[in-house]
């Protein structure tokens, strides 16, 4: 390394770049692809972008499932919008995931082989048209409760991807509200659907944000590495209060016969969630987490001629870009 002035020093030792890395993140400055960064950052990010990738397409699946059923033409076009959004913020994510040195495809084989995770929230079915309401107010708006910090996430490039998935989760959200508002003005029938959809994916919305802090082995470090802005616990809370105003203008019960405002704390007291069904969840053991999986398996399997395609497609390009270029 040369000086100003010209004089050669010697590149910074391990502990001088990680002094300059930890003085990055406390000044509230990005972390960017070829910045030095420990190796437990790199591999907590790699973990953390990898599964919300995963998620984003596995979650293709629980809406995708209505694609064919939705009750008009003009629902059937918004779904199909919302459902082909999840496929671009998954491919964000995979990208960002790569400026970290791996690979999509390896990646890809972790979540196939059970390695890498997904959200728990994706392996609930869904059971009738209201579901597709329900997932984008509650599931979708659990979504943006978590990830709007993340926009503010010390790594460039997931902070940057955070930005544009949350304004399309957005309109993801609103969408749901509104199929959710148009069926509550409708026939009894309709207004028990919507119900009947919101008792089933109230609980498994509050575990999207996690294991509660205490039992959180991730959260304390990458809170340190701002890789996380808030708890678990904390955006929990902030989803719930954030939520129970918009059930009441809905005119649907949340099914928490705890929940209720507490004015000391200002915020609602509410009931825990199941955890031991989260664990098994998560664990593989869940409502559709083998019909997720074998899809998943399937799509990739089916794709293989795309992705050959493709390789010799780049291949003959860049052998005639080279028979172009002048000796
Ligand atoms: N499901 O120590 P922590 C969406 C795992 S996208 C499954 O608290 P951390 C859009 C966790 O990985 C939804 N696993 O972990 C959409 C860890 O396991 P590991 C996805 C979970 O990372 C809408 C272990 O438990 N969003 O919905 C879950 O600090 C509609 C211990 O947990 C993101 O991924 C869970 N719910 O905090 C698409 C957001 N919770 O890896 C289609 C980014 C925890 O050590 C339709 N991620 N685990 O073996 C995050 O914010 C964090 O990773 C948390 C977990 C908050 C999810």
């Amino acid at each position: 390394m040369a000086t100003a002035t010209g004089r050669a020093t010697a590149p910074p030792d391990e502990a001088g770049l990680q002094a300059h890395f930890e003085a990055r993140i406390s000044g509230e400055q990005r972390i960017e692809p070829r910045d030095w960064m420990p190796e437990g950052y790199r591999k907590t990010l790699i973990r953390q972008i990898a599964q919300h990738a995963h998620s984003e397409i596995i979650g293709m699946q629980p809406e995708g499932d209505w694609l064919t059923r939705a009750p008009s033409l003009r629902r059937k076009a918004i779904l199909l919008a919302k459902v082909q959004d999840e496929a671009g913020h998954g491919l964000y994510l995979y990208a960002a995931a790569e400026t970290l040195g791996v690979e999509r495809a390896d990646l890809t084989q972790r979540l196939i082989n059970g390695r890498q995770k997904y959200s728990s929230i994706f392996n609930y079915p869904t059971l009738s048209f209201a579901d597709v309401g329900v997932i984008g107010w509650l599931v979708d708006g659990a979504a943006i409760c978590n990830q709007v910090p993340l926009c503010r996430s010390s790594y460039g490039p997931y902070a940057r991807a955070m930005v544009r998935i949350c304004k399309e989760e957005s309109f993801h959200q609103r969408q749901g509200y509104e199929l959710l508002m148009r069926m509550m003005e409708g026939t009894p029938a309709q207004r028990e659907m919507v119900q009947d959809a919101v008792d089933r994916w109230w609980w498994p919305a509050l575990m999207m944000f996690g294991p509660p802090d205490a039992e959180s082995p991730n959260t304390r470090q990458s809170m340190a590495w701002r890789i996380k802005r808030d708890t678990n616990d904390e955006l929990r809370q902030r989803f719930v209060d954030m939520t129970v105003p918009q059930a009441r203008r809905l005119g649907v019960t949340l099914p928490d016969p705890e929940l209720r405002w507490n004015a000391e704390r200002g915020h609602h007291d509410f009931g825990q969630p199941d955890w031991e069904e989260f664990k098994r969840v998560i664990a593989g053991d869940g409502p559709c987490n083998a019909e997720r999986i074998a899809r998943r398996r399937a799509a990739h399997d089916n794709g293989a001629w795309v992705r050959e395609a493709a390789v010799a497609h780049a291949a003959k390009r860049r052998a005639r870009t080279t028979e172009e270029v002048p000796a």
